[in-house]
């Protein structure tokens, strides 16, 4: 495999303006037209015209009318080249595809017998010859031309100007797209679908038509997808005054996909998992996944279509700011102060659960890399989350006005063009006449900084100091860190700030310190009494933060801080500390004799029964750190004993907190007709967390409990928790997960649900997930289905997908193989499951050593080979 390097970036020789594609679909073979008019690029000196394929069959190829023979050509593997071509060139390129035949589900191919396509990153050249690469952008015009009866809908971007009867049964569709476009952008469906559609109003007057396309049958299941899309319309006027550019918006579900959804221009593809609810079929967390999904395609229309990336390394000036925009866009859609912080803490925990340990593995890369194997390989949390929180960055230090000012003058200056994270960051910069320059680092340097604080106080001179530092990894410039600090007095009140040369609002209770360099000392003026600090708010930064707390000043912030999610994280802290403890005890001693003390008790009770906050911020409170995360602070993992020591927690919370647990679980019913709004749903998630603590220490009455609500559940959110509470806690529930698959066995994304519970399940070992395998509802081909199993197994159950005798090691070697040959990418995030192989016990290493070793004998993709390469390295 070849490594691309972003210092090697050129730019084309040739620039495309117009593209007309026609199709004639059949499954096991299309054939493609192509002809593309092309022209010389003058900042390129280059003559050559270099056109990518992938898995097409050439028929023919005209240049400027004259048929070329094969000489005329360089045709490799995934390269097309006429060298010292003319200055304007029109192509004729002929090819066929065997759409049937393509599992990878990039490019075209057929789900459920229907047509869809996935051009990125690097899809578009398994459909025709073409300059694959996102700086190119074009005009298109696609002809599509099909049976009628099979694929009554027919699909692609931009406006449908034309379509007709061709005869024999076949029909036609016509669709221009009037805005340029990067080739990844291209789509097109050709299926027998049916759609929820409504005229909507834009802020300017225009009406513009919205359809959500599904399969016959799930229009019952549309409804809140659309809802998201005409909120999101609505808040990306409001908020950055950007609005629909197209007459119409298309949003299609399918059943097979890789990603979660794609932005293409004016018709967005999205997985079904992300458009398809009803109350039956949907928990709260689906529902406010496709929310967030489809505002976060919608945005992209703005950040990723109107201005793209010049190259793949680019991708999070894309990904990072729409994480970001479609962020902002769930918080205020929720609207209250708590519901935000509710998600904001939502994104510090998928941090700290899978983008910390990816900056710490094998696959750490920079928000924009310097090189890859296989693009694919980086659609990460790393270039998504992390990505966002660079962006968050900008509007900590800017201002939320800054910020927005900041954006107006992107657009102005980049409006349809392919830009840089450099571009974005200029625009941010100059709007605000801000040096920016130390920012870059976020981009380039990879790895999760530490910030260490500490703090001293001056009775006599009423200072206070924070003294932070700052280090990340070896040979790293310091970075510029938003540290956003409070200080909170004995009473649990905010002392008013004095920042020494710092500025900020009169009366601020909460100030931005920029720590720039590798030590910095903040004073603050007129502090009464010794405050405690409360460091890092609102998770100003994507850092770890060091500050030695005792086990009554996080008492003291768990209790008191204004600041919703340093609230959060004290609580996180005392239950860190005794679950480290605790996993040391039982790794040194077994799990007999384990003790909990009862000012964590008490805490955790104070926070469960306080009616003054809100249940969704109850319920985030008192979840444990996951397994994954408590590996995370260890030396060496020991996942036994981590499970152990956490369920010991649990367990002990459950019996001393039974009472409260049982009055907080009759209190926060949701009666009466379901609602996903975030106060019912938060209601739901603390009575369902209730649940499964009570569960925790299994007697009669509670599972009665999860027995009841399975069988009156009127909503899968309250149906699903019940039944994961018995499953989990090691209940019998076998009737129960029959009675559930009976109910939805014509519901695919239910039945994921069903593979995943029990893949989850502590109880669950290789030998079992091989036998929910021979079930007949299972396959390797549809993503969401071996997701469900296989990775809600190998990535969400690591104290049996690290049994000590290796045999979930050697499944997940055998299935990154099977997967490969079928579908590469998903068989890399499979493979991404042994990053953290080397920060295990020296038996467990060698077990995994040998797993990565026997897939790395393979011959491999691309995709896999690159991530198994890394994790031997
Ligand atoms: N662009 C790939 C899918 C997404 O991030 O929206
Ligand atoms: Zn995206």
């Amino acid at each position: 495999p070849t490594t691309i390097y972003r210092k090697d970036y050129t730019p084309p020789a040739f620039l495309v303006d117009t593209v007309e594609l026609g199709f004639d679909l059949a499954p096991a073979r299309t054939v493609v037209a192509n002809r593309i008019t092309l022209r010389q690029n003058p900042a390129s000196s280059s003559h050559d015209i270099v056109l990518h394929g992938e898995a097409i069959e050439l028929v023919q190829l005209r240049l400027n009318g004259k048929l070329l023979a094969a000489g005329d050509y360089t045709l490799t593997e995934s390269t097309l080249t006429i060298r010292k071509a003319p200055a304007a060139v029109v192509l004729e390129i002929e090819t066929i595809c065997a759409p049937v035949e393509n599992t990878t589900l990039s490019g075209l191919y057929v789900s459920n017998g229907n047509f869809f396509t996935q051009c990125e990153a690097e899809g578009f050249r398994r459909i025709t010859f073409f300059p694959d690469r996102p700086d190119v952008m074009a005009k298109y015009t696609v002809m599509l031309r099909a049976d009628k009866a099979a694929y009554p809908v027919l699909l692609s971007n931009g406006n449908l100007i034309e379509e007709g009867d061709l005869g024999d049964g076949r029909h036609y569709a016509k669709w221009e797209d009037p805005f340029k476009k990067p080739s990844y952008l291209f789509a097109l469906v050709a299926a027998k679908l049916v759609c929820q559609e409504e005229t909507f109003k834009l802020a300017d007057g225009r009406d513009v038509l919205l359809q959500v396309w599904v399969e016959e049958g799930n229009l019952d299941k549309t409804d809140y997808a659309m809802q998201s899309l005409k909120n999101s319309i609505r808040w990306d006027e409001e908020r950055f005054n950007l609005e629909l550019d197209l007459d119409r918006f298309m949003i299609v579900a399918v059943g097979d996909f890789n990603m979660g959804a794609m932005e293409n221009k004016g018709l967005n593809i999205f997985n079904t998992k992300f458009v398809l609810a009803n109350p039956r079929t949907a928990t709260d967390i689906d529902f406010a996944g496709i929310e967030a999904v489809v505002g976060h395609e919608y945005f992209h229309n703005w950040t990723g279509n109107r201005v793209t990336c010049r190259d793949w390394f680019q991708l999070s000036l894309k990904e990072g700011l729409t994480v970001f925009r479609d962020q902002e866009f769930s918080a205020d859609m929720i609207g209250t102060d708590s519901g935000r912080a509710v998600t904001r803490i939502d994104q510090v925990r998928t941090l700290r659960q899978a983008q910390f340990p990816e900056d710490a593995g094998p696959m750490a890369h920079p928000v924009r890399p310097d090189s890859f194997v296989e693009i694919n390989n980086f659609y990460t949390v790393t270039v998504y989350e992390k990505g966002a929180e660079v962006v968050r960055m900008y509007q900590t230090l800017l201002g939320r006005d800054g910020f927005r000012k900041g954006m107006d003058l992107y657009f102005e200056r980049h409006d349809g063009q392919a830009v840089t994270c450099d571009d974005f960051r200029a625009a941010m910069a100059d709007a605000n006449q801000r040096d920016l320059a130390q920012f870059e680092r976020w981009y380039s340097q990879a790895g999760t900084p530490v910030v260490t604080a500490r703090t001293r106080y001056d009775a006599v001179k009423r200072n206070f100091d924070i003294i932070l530092s700052q280090r990340g990894q070896a040979d790293q410039q310091p970075f510029h860190i938003p540290v956003a600090v409070g200080l909170l007095g004995a009473n649990g009140k905010d002392l008013p700030l004095t920042l020494e040369n710092g500025k900020h609002e009169k009366g601020a209770t909460t100030v931005v310190l920029e720590l720039t360099t590798q030590e910095q000392i903040f004073r603050f003026r007129n502090v009464d009494e010794r405050p405690i600090p409360s460091i890092l708010r609102d998770f100003s930064a994507p850092v770890i933060l060091e500050y030695d707390y005792t086990d009554a000043e996080l008492l003291h912030l768990f209790n008191h801080d204004s600041d919703p999610v340093n609230r959060w994280e004290a609580g996180q802290r005392l239950a860190m500390e005794r679950l480290l403890k605790l996993t040391a005890q039982v790794a040194a001693h077994g799990a007999g004799n384990l003790k909990l003390d009862n000012t964590f008790i008490n805490a955790m009770r104070t926070v469960l029964t306080d009616e003054t906050l809100d249940p969704a911020f109850r319920e985030l409170a008192l979840i444990l750190p996951s397994e994954t995360i408590i590996a995370e602070q260890m030396e060496v993992v020991d996942p036994q004993a981590i499970h152990t020591a956490r369920q010991f927690l649990r367990r002990t919370i459950g019996a001393a907190l039974k009472p409260e647990l049982l009055a907080q679980y009759h209190a926060n019913q949701t009666p009466g007709e379901y609602s996903p709004d975030a106060l019912s749903a938060g209601k739901r998630a603390l009575k369902n967390l209730c649940l499964s603590y009570l569960m925790a220490t299994p007697d009669m009455a509670e599972l009665k409990l999860s027995q009841q609500q399975f069988e009156s559940a009127t909503n899968m959110t309250d149906r699903s928790a019940a039944l994961v509470a018995m499953i989990h806690s090691g209940a019998e529930a076998g009737p129960y997960l029959k009675a559930f698959y009976k109910d939805f066995e014509n519901e695919a994304l239910v039945i994921d649900k069903w593979f995943a519970m029990q893949a989850a399940a502590p109880t669950t070992d290789a030998a079992a997930v091989r036998k929910l395998m021979e079930h007949p509802a299972f396959t390797l081909k549809t993503p969401n289905r071996a997701r469900a199993l296989i990775f809600n197994f190998t990535n969400a159950n690591p104290s049996q997908f690290h049994a000590a005798d290796g045999s979930a090691y050697a499944f997940w070697a055998e299935y990154v193989i099977k997967l490969d040959a079928i579908n590469p990418q998903v068989a890399a995030r499979l493979a991404r499951a042994m990053d953290r192989w080397r920060r295990y016990a020296p038996a467990l290493q060698a077990k995994m050593k040998q797993a990565l070793e026997k897939v790395a004998a393979q011959k491999l993709s691309n995709d896999v080979a690159e991530v198994i390469t890394k994790a031997l390295a």
